[in-house]
């Protein structure tokens, strides 16, 4: 089996160069120490009977047990599951149901019923494989589907490494550079972007568990953010400028970074955050480079490799960095019958062919830069005695970009009267603390009906406007 150009290149870099810092223990690793480890962990999922191919939950907050337990499946082969931190049982169920995973790395074994959960990755005997399983896929990462089931999007060193490649380049991101990751590991954007961007270069970065305000530290040179961290550190900027006047580069991704942040972040610090676009499906499309104009309120040009065109004004891509689709349950309409990955964002080019997002064609909120499904948090308000209807959609918030708002039409058969309404809200209160917090509706209301079309389809921009007031 031919090794992943990926994992040849990993190979190759010197083992005593420092690889990742760990903020919140305080430890410092370099490549060797890390693919030891790797081996050790691959060691340790063997004796447990996981074979290349396998796939293996991986349920951790940023530190160095996650980063092991990812290199561990990648020296044996295995595929990784990365798991939301914050995600509760009903969100994980429909995911482990899709991913089947031979073994769990994860603290809470009451959310993987019936499964082998071990709370770290364990050490055994070195095992140094570092092939690529059966079939590419080397991670499988699960996003919200529209409809409220999440779907799996199978990750292959193939899309990554082109891809991040032409990232570096567009970025001038080389060795030398050191990023402050504090992006959670189980989005694309930290862990394509943030460790495996990092790992591929030989570069080095300083992890953390939780975004925190407080400025950049000195040995930082890159900063790669959701537009809440831009927001939230506004303040910060203003206090102690010179931190981040020092910065290489902040990359600001996984949603619009809105022209104020964009424009105050430029007056506070002398340098434009750079935004960029991109999606788990396709891993990114475009960016705005790190030498060129940056134009503000666009994502920037197609990256190396990336065929982009408009389409009925959705954009549509196709590369090798685009999925093959999604696995175990493909959707029809997620390719175009020309073979163009439909990212359901509306977007136009602009005369020098910067790419400029201008809405959203498919039913997603994005609260603080992560996707949510409005279906799947209406599906769990729907279970609820005492509902008859309910919608959910988005209203923009300052900080976290858009929240989860619910419109709930009471069975007035059995909810009749103040006293009764407000033992429904308490309900329906209860009942989102399944979900993790930021799918969470942040505000209620009870309604007569819901606006659908003439198909019976919830018309949620109508909602937003009608039922919440939003112009
Ligand atoms: C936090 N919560 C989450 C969550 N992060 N729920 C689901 N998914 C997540 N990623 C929940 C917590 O459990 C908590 O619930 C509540 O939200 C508040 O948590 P918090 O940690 O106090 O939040 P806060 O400190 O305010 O952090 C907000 C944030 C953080 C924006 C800094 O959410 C964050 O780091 N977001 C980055 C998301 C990201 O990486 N997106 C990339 C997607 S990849 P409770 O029960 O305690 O109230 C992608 C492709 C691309 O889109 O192009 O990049």
């Amino acid at each position: 089996m031919d090794r992943p150009e990926f994992l040849t290149r990993l190979l190759e870099i010197p083992p005593d160069r420092p690889a990742l810092h760990f903020a919140d223990t305080d430890r410092s690793t370099t490549y060797g120490e890390l693919l030891d480890g790797g081996a050790r962990v691959a060691g340790w999922l063997h004796e447990r009977g996981v074979k290349p191919g396998d796939r293996v939950g991986i349920q951790l907050d940023n530190g160095l047990p996650l980063v092991l337990a990812h290199l561990g499946c990648m020296a044996l082969g295995a595929v990784r599951v990365p798991l939301n931190r914050h995600y509760k049982a009903v969100e994980l169920a429909p995911i482990l149901e899709d991913a089947t995973p031979r073994l769990v790395i994860a603290e809470d074994p009451s959310l993987f019923p019936g499964l082998d959960v071990h709370p770290e990755p364990g050490l055994g005997p070195p095992l140094r494989a570092w092939p690529s399983p059966p079939a590419d896929v080397t991670a499988w990462l699960f996003t919200s589907g529209t409809t409220g089931r999440p779907k799996g999007a199978p990750q292959t060193f193939r899309m990554w490494t082109a891809n991040l490649d032409s990232l570096a380049e567009a970025w001038q991101f080389d060795s030398n550079c050191r990023l402050w990751l504090m992006l959670p590991m189980f989005h694309t954007h930290g862990l394509v972007l943030g460790l495996h961007g990092t790992l591929l270069r030989g570069a080095s970065a300083r992890i953390s568990a939780h975004f925190s305000p407080a400025p950049p530290p000195p040995d930082v040179t890159d900063v790669y953010g959701v537009p809440t961290f831009y927001h939230r550190w506004i303040p910060t900027m203003a206090a102690q400028p010179d931190a981040f006047r020092r910065l290489r580069l902040m990359v600001s991704g996984s949603d619009g970074l809105g022209a104020a942040v964009s424009d105050e972040a430029f007056r506070l610090t002398g340098q434009r955050v750079l935004e960029r676009y991109g999606m788990t499906e396709t891993v990114m499309i475009c960016s705005n480079p790190y030498a060129g104009e940056r134009r503000a309120g666009t994502v920037g040009l197609p990256l190396p490799g990336v065929a982009l065109r408009i389409s009925e004004g959705e954009v549509q891509v196709q590369g090798p960095s685009v999925f093959d689709g999604y696995h175990p349950r493909p959707d029809a309409e997620a390719f175009t019958t020309d073979g163009w990955f439909r990212t359901g964002d509306a977007g136009e080019l602009d005369e020098a062919g910067y790419l400029r997002l201008v809405g959203r064609k498919k039913d997603l909120v994005i609260v603080g830069g992560v996707n949510v499904s409005p279906a799947e948090v209406e599906g769990v308000i729907r279970g609820v005695p005492g509902v008859a209807d309910v919608g959910c959609c988005g209203l923009p918030d300052e900080d976290l970009g858009e929240v989860v708002v619910a419109a709930i039409v009471p069975d007035r058969a059995k909810v009749d009267g103040p006293q009764a309404e407000a033992e429904l809200l308490a309900a329906v209160a209860r009942a989102g603390l399944l979900l993790s917090g930021l799918k969470r509706p942040r505000q209620v209301v009870l309604v007569g009906c819901l606006p659908r079309n003439a198909l019976g389809k919830l018309q949620r921009n109508r909602m937003a406007q009608e039922l919440f007031g939003q112009r």
